[in-house]
């Protein structure tokens, strides 16, 4: 299987609304394996960093007041095409057009508070691990399911 790794946030709407357990059962569920889980209250000058490729945007401000207004449950989840598949099991970044059955369509109504973060792909994956978590948090583990997910 050809393993890649994504960066995924349960940003402080999502953390608030007691949406954790439904959000990480969405991802676990799939076969999909958690390696890195910790929570945090990003800085304001963090969440800069975080959104930096946004910092043109009008609502960049409003943006990383938000990502660092309480508790983040950050996440590196592994498995085979997980970036990717990862954004489509989030949904669109607008609610209001994500589809039903995706977590912002099931769980959002409002751009502004989408209540996750997912990884738009292997080079932004790799930066926002890297800002996120020290090597060291990242756990390397062999999943007995993994026989009867991949084959
Ligand atoms: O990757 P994704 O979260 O789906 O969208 P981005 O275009 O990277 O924007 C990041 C974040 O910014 C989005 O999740 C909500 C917020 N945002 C906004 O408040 N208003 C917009 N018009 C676009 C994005
Ligand atoms: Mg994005």
């Amino acid at each position: 299987a050809e393993m890649e790794r994504t960066f995924i946030a349960i940003k402080p709407d999502g953390v608030q609304r007691g949406l954790i357990a439904e959000i990480i059962s969405r991802f676990e569920r799939k076969g999909f394996k958690l390696v890195a889980i910790k929570i945090v209250i990003p800085s304001k000058d963090f969440a800069q960093r975080h959104y930096h490729d946004l910092k043109e945007r009008p609502f960049f401000n409003g943006l990383c007041d938000f990502l660092s207004s309480g508790p983040v449950l950050a996440m590196v989840w592994e498995g085979e095409g997980v970036i990717k598949y990862g954004r489509k099991l989030i949904g669109a970044t607008d609610p209001q057009k994500s589809e039903p059955g995706t977590i912002r369509g099931d769980l959002a109504v409002v751009v502004g508070r989408n209540i996750i973060h997912g990884s738009d792909g292997p080079e932004t994956a790799k930066d926002e691990i890297k800002l996120w978590f020290k090597p060291e948090e990242l756990v390397t583990y062999t999943n007995d399911a993994e026989k009867w997910i991949y084959g």
